[in-house]
């Protein structure tokens, strides 16, 4: 009896006991074995020998990407002290991504570099996945893309250089109707449209903590037009670009387009995010607008977003407003306080359709009948966009609820500043030093979205990898325990 409870043991814990999977430039897929003295040639080899829960581990080196991951609980990462990178070339037609999530859910991409790909450099059809402290670029259009997979957490990543075959649409991140998408912590420049959104009717998703810059378009966009047949008809019903999605001590630094643009968005709230050299060209600095998606959807306005503690500077040479509320483009209530605003060299220009495109400060609270406690003038910013001693935003912020960090992971104790950075903790290099895989900040696990019940909890981070499935052969030992024992009293 013990020895045939031994066997179950042991049959039962080598099951689950997932397997670390090499892959080498110097491997071999016909007769490598996938061990470490042994590690297959490909991706694709490995993907294909792999079982659920394994680990797919790079050595040094480049790697052919494009396959069509299938299995779940997977994690690929470069082995403990190298760096390998998965590509394909942004300008193959048929090489569409560099690396795709495809069927399979709950996926770990840990500390690789992906690059190119004809459309994509990373494409998840299916959530939760996680991926963190990657550097991901060079793509043909978006950088990342993500069609309709929710619970998607992009983490400590470096995202740069979208669009190199075809910039005119071409995100640093692109979220059609993923609901609860957290990014976090992530450097994202370079990128030839708009930095981050979330659209498509997408649900709870939060930016936090992000530097992003030199956008071709808007910084995050929350959120522009979908084609109806992508909306969630079932959960939003009223065509909604985003719902109750945030964008929060974000950086966000050089954008042709609104810093933060907010379109047929419900509940969207903008809290301390700092915007600099943003509506360069287009839009303004945030800019709330309604659109017109045709039959059945009409026209769809923003409703109830909120929009406090933010910083927003534009050049002198930027012939845009500071704000810029649409033609009717808002209903129920606009909540709107503590922004501070400055024009180099000038006095802004607050834009409220259709009856005037010179408004003032004052003459902009008075159209809107909010924004109190808001003021315009130099929000003295250091080189790193942090504040200098003295600025006029130390202490004038009010505290919100749901978050307690800044920009650098400083707890915001005592009375807000407005902005990204809360004074009176270690800044965080901006932009972050040479070697420094995103921002530099978020090391530390963070609240999930509010109201995702898996999301991006579904892999809490182990910082140097591992085997995921220990735990739960750990577990089916420990219930396994007290009938070994009581086998052996039996016997
Ligand atoms: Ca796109
Ligand atoms: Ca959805
Ligand atoms: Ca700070």
């Amino acid at each position: 009896m013990t020895r045939v409870l031994l066997c179950a043991l042991f049959l039962l814990g080598g099951g689950l006991r997932a397997a670390d999977i090499y892959v080498a430039t110097t491997g071999n897929d016909t007769t490598g074995t996938g061990a470490i003295g042994a590690p297959y040639a490909t991706l694709a080899k490995a993907h294909s020998a792999a079982n659920a829960g394994d680990t797919i581990i790079f050595r040094a080196g480049a790697y052919a990407g494009g396959v069509y991951i299938t299995k779940n609980d997977l994690t690929f990462r470069s082995h403990t002290g190298e760096w390998a990178k998965i590509e394909r070339p942004n300008n193959v037609s048929g090489q569409d991504n560099a690396f795709y999530v495809g069927t399979a859910s709950n996926c770990t991409i840990r500390r690789l570099e992906l690059q190119g790909g004809y459309y994509y450099a990373l494409k998840i059809d299916t959530g939760p996945a996680l991926v963190e402290d990657c550097i991901i670029h060079g793509s043909g259009r978006d950088c990342v893309k993500i069609p309709g997979a929710d619970n998607i957490t992009i983490r400590r990543c470096e995202i740069y250089d979208s669009g190199l075959r075809d910039p005119s649409n071409a995100e640093g991140i692109d979220n059609v109707n993923g609901d609860t998408m957290l990014v976090q912590d992530c450097y994202i420049h370079d990128i030839a449209t708009n930095g981050v959104y979330p659209k498509g009717g997408s649900i709870g998703s939060i930016i936090e903590r992000c530097l992003i810059r030199n956008c071709g378009q808007k910084g995050i966009s929350m959120a522009q037009s979908s084609g109806l047949q992508f909306y969630d008809t079932t959960a939003n019903p009223e065509y909604y670009s985003c719902r109750d999605c945030i964008a929060r001590n974000n950086i966000i630094e050089n954008c042709e387009g609104s810093g933060i643009d907010l379109e047929s968005a419900l509940r969207a709230r903008v809290y301390n995010n700092t915007m600099v050299n943003v509506a360069r060209s287009q839009q303004g600095g945030i800019r709330i607008a309604s659109v017109d998606k045709g039959a059945p959807a009409g026209v769809v306005k923003c409703k109830d977003c909120e929009i406090r503690n933010n910083i927003i500077v534009l050049a002198g040479t930027s012939p845009r407003p500071m704000l810029f509320m649409g033609n009717n483009s808002h209903e129920g209530t606009l909540t709107m306080s503590n922004n501070r605003y400055h024009k180099q060299g000038g006095t802004a220009v607050y834009w409220w359709e259709p009856t005037s495109y010179s408004l003032d400060l004052a003459g902009w609270k008075a159209a809107s009948g909010t924004d109190s406690n808001s003021t315009e003038g130099d929000p003295q910013l250091s080189a790193s966009w942090h504040l200098d001693t003295g600025s006029p935003c130390i202490g004038q912020a009010m505290t919100i609820a749901g978050f307690s960090d800044d920009f650098d992971g400083n707890a915001r104790t005592g009375t807000w500043d407005i902005g990204a950075d809360q004074t009176g903790g270690t800044a965080l290099q901006t932009p972050p030093p040479a070697g420094t895989i995103g921002t530099g900040g978020g090391q530390t696990t963070t609240t999930p979205p509010t109201g995702g019940s898996g999301s991006g909890t579904g892999k809490k981070d182990g910082g140097g990898g591992g085997c995921s499935a220990e735990p739960n052969a750990a577990a089916m030992l420990a219930a396994l325990l007290p009938l070994l024992l009581a086998a052996r009293r039996r016997s």
